[in-house]
């Protein structure tokens, strides 16, 4: 059973401004562009949570966000403290936290300066990862005097959407059993790539909640949004990606070679492919990584217009004949009108194989 989980640090850089600077306690903060009183061109980066009760938000004008101050003073209420970004220093403050996550699990991608998924599939239970979550909380509120909302979930995408559900200072798990459910009723655009103009478009349709998603086929939702409506299709019913993309994965490795005479002459360019994946395959295997999951090519030209294609095969592969069949299936359109309509001749030729575990 796969426990993914998903960490979020709350209104993170005005946290962190918070716990710094304690004589700003309690006030609404809005860190980002210079407001320059009211005259400041430039967005709020992230506003606490007393600021957005006055309507500030990340990538609100920070022109906007001085008049909400000031309406806010006349009312009686206190203004906003409008703070710049000190990005070098939530770095520092991201790094800890990173490495209180990865002591606490064996696989965590990093996904942005304030969250991470962590695999807790180890774990065996929803019980015991919870707790682990909780471990890792107080941790993070005791040594960064911080606070994050944990998600836990079957794949990323619910672990992601649970995490926002109680913000802040939330934990909510939700089983694979109830992933339909816990989604129905949110709107579609709760759910990750549904910004602004698909909302609009599916509402359009009349679709409003991820249920209503659920009465259109595949290609229905294919056709409506373009290929990436499909994925669409699966994530209205909880489904998404368990496998975390960790640094190590992110590796590749390549060979590459340029010819002694650029030429278009298929039996050679394929002879020379399949030595190139020959060479990227003992690399690998002395790697001692174990699997691969995306295979890629790199084609340059006479001319040196140099293009690359990936193919990402379902299961992780770890075969030689798997690199030769992809590579030659990424090769073969550079040979004919589907690539190379021109028939320019070719210069060097590169394989390599990335997402390896
Ligand atoms: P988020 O996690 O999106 O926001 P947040 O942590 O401030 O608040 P929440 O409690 O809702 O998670 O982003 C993390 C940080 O990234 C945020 O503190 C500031 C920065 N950021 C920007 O600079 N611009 C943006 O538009 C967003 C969304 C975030
Ligand atoms: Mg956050």
């Amino acid at each position: 059973m796969k426990i993914i989980a998903h960490i979020d640090m709350d209104a993170f850089f005005a946290a962190v401004e918070e716990r710094d600077r304690p004589e700003i306690k309690g006030r609404p903060v809005a860190v980002g562009a210079d407001p320059a009183g009211g005259n400041g061109r430039g967005v709020v980066s992230t506003a606490n949570y007393a600021a957005r009760r006055y309507g500030i938000f990340s990538a609100t004008p920070i022109s906007k966000a001085w008049r909400l101050s000031e309406k806010a003073k006349k009312e009686g209420k206190p203004p906003v403290v409008f703070l710049a970004v000190d990005f070098e220093k939530y770095n520092k403050v991201s790094e800890r936290i990173m490495k209180i996550i990865s002591e606490h699990s064996p696989k965590v991608e990093q996904a942005s300066v304030d969250e991470a998924y962590f695999d807790l599939s180890e774990t065996g239970s929803y019980e015991r990862a919870e707790e682990i979550c909780r471990k890792i909380k107080k941790e993070i509120r005791r040594k960064e005097n911080l606070t994050a909302s944990v998600g836990i979930g079957p794949n990323k995408l619910i672990a992601k959407i649970a995490s926002g559900f109680q913000k802040p200072d939330g934990l909510t798990a939700v089983k694979e059993k109830d992933a339909e459910d816990f989604l129905a009723e949110m709107p579609a655009s709760a759910l990750p790539g549904v910004g602004p103009k698909t909302e609009s478009l599916l509402k359009s349709k009349g679709v409003e909640k991820i249920k209503d998603l659920r009465k259109f086929s595949k290609e229905e939702l294919e056709k409506m949004l373009g290929k990436w409506g499909a994925g669409l299709y699966y994530k209205a019913r909880g489904l998404g990606e368990t496998e975390l993309e960790t640094e190590h994965e992110a590796k590749s490795i390549g060979e590459q070679e340029t010819f002694a005479r650029d030429t278009l002459a298929a039996d050679f360019i394929f002879g020379k492919m399949a030595e190139l994946c020959g060479r990227v395959f003992d690399r690998f295997r002395k790697s001692g990584f174990r699997s691969f999951k995306t295979v890629g090519i790199t084609v340059r030209f006479s001319d040196f217009e140099t293009k690359t294609s990936a193919h990402t095969v379902s299961e992780p592969a770890n075969s030689l004949d798997t690199l030769k069949k992809e590579t030659m299936k990424l090769l073969m359109p550079y040979l004919d009108s589907r690539k190379n309509p021109k028939k320019k001749i070719i210069r060097l030729l590169g394989a390599r194989v990335e997402k390896l575990e």
